[in-house]
């Protein structure tokens, strides 16, 4: 099954790399100067959410995913971006090199220094100097002309394409952005949105095209802001004022939820990432003593959780709208094939029918599906039964012959 892939970016300096290795536990280049990025990082998250096993009431033997004290994680794929500076869409900073990294992404995490101390190049600047609120309309905007350079590009042979050749505007828009990861539903909701579904291309106005583009942004590429830095006193203010945007903002602190991490690989921390608080379990030194003071005081206790698991996790429930299902073989046990109790989860679109996910698990599964058992209820489901979050079911499909 495919995996979903997170974005994240920002303009340099902000703490994409903290972010990416907190996370990942991969260790890369961090640094306070701008552009300590320049080839992009690939790594593997884990999205936290609560385990079915504890409901169930059975000790689960995780095999795709891991469960730590009845919580699930799933991975997932995230890319750690190099900075982005404005002007990027015409190649300035490393532009097209980021704007390259962000073509696979099904979602972005838009790291903002939420204390405003680095300027709209990433350059350190005093604390509370720079209003992130900038950065958050300068990241969209380059992303915008970086589409619109793409999909205007050749304009009057697709309208050639549709006027005089009669094909569909949609399937010759899709094959426009291909290597986007945009899909048709998206093409067409953004047409919708944008009035633009029966107005021929060759009379739509500039002002037009880029209404659809960002139209289209939004909707393949959702984004949300992790405001950084929280541990920085001039970030109160910022975060308030970030959350006066459409977008949802979750106070993060990369910092923090590195030096927990790591402490939780030497063994001398007892943590669960996402958690809002963690338990001195080996000998530390006074220096790494204060500094978990410093995050417990300034980060935990007042903020509630780093926020950086709740980052990635908001990306996939809340912008990608999905939910966790787990396949089992056998829907008494919960067991697969090999007698392993719920082995698997799987992050997949809310509103994906039974028939659908059997179509993802293999191909066979999904052409010989004859219908599903729910485990919760022990109802048998037919091929058009809409997944609901942690759904346990089994699939039972037809032998294939010969
Ligand atoms: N105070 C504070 N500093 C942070 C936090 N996260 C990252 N930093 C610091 O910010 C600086 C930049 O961090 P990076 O992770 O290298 O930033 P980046 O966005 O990847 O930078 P580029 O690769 O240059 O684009 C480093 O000095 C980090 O230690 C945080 O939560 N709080
Ligand atoms: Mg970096």
């Amino acid at each position: 099954m495919a995996r979903y892939t997170v974005g994240i970016v920002g303009k340099p300096n902000v703490g994409k790399s903290t972010f990416f290795s907190a996370l990942t536990l991969k260790t890369v280049p961090i640094a306070s100067y701008p552009f300590t990025t320049i080839h992009a990082n690939q790594g593997v998250g884990y999205v936290r959410v609560q385990c079915v096993c504890k409901e169930f009431e059975v000790k689960d033997q995780p095999a795709n995913s891991a469960c730590i004290n009845g919580n699930r994680f799933i991975p997932v794929e995230l890319i750690d971006c190099a900075g982005l500076v404005p002007g990027a869409w015409m190649g300035k900073g490393l532009g097209n090199m980021f704007l390259d990294e962000v073509r696979r992404a099904n979602a972005l995490v838009h790291i903002v220094d939420a204390s405003g101390s680095t300027d709209e190049e990433g350059k350190s600047c005093a604390s509370g100097s720079h209003d992130p609120s900038f950065d958050v309309k300068f990241l969209e905007e380059e992303i915008d002309r970086w589409f619109l350079s793409i999909i205007k590009k050749d304009w009057s042979r697709i309208a050639k394409l549709v006027d005089v050749d009669k094909k569909a505007l949609a399937d010759v828009l899709l094959d426009k952005v291909s290597g986007l990861s945009i899909n048709r539903t998206e093409i067409i909701d953004a047409l919708a949105s944008s009035g633009l579904t029966s107005i021929k291309p060759s009379i739509w106005k500039e002002t037009q095209l880029m209404d659809f583009t960002r139209i289209l942004r939004e909707k393949s590429k959702p984004m949300l802001i992790a405001a950084n830095k929280i541990d920085v006193s001039s970030s109160e203010n910022n975060v308030e004022k970030l959350k006066d945007k459409s977008l949802i903002v979750v106070p993060c602190c990369a910092e923090a939820e590195l030096a927990l991490r790591k402490g939780v690989e030497n063994k001398v921390l007892s943590y669960i990432p996402g958690d809002r608080d963690f338990k001195v379990i080996g000998n530390l030194t006074n220096v790494q003593r204060e500094a978990l003071e410093r995050i417990k005081g300034d980060v935990l206790n007042k903020w509630g959780s780093t926020g950086v698991q709740q980052t990635l996790n908001s990306s996939f429930t809340n912008l990608l709208n999905m939910i966790v299902v787990y396949p089992v073989l056998d829907s008494d046990k919960l067991t697969d094939h090999q007698g392993r109790v719920l082995p698997e989860a799987y992050l997949v679109p809310k509103g994906v029918t039974i028939r659908e996910f059997a179509y993802m698990i293999h191909t066979d599964l999904g052409e010989n599906f004859i219908y599903g058992l729910e485990a919760r209820s022990n109802m048998r489901v037919g091929e058009d039964y809409k997944l609901k979050d942690s759904d346990v079911v089994s699939i039972v499909s037809a032998k294939k012959r010969g």
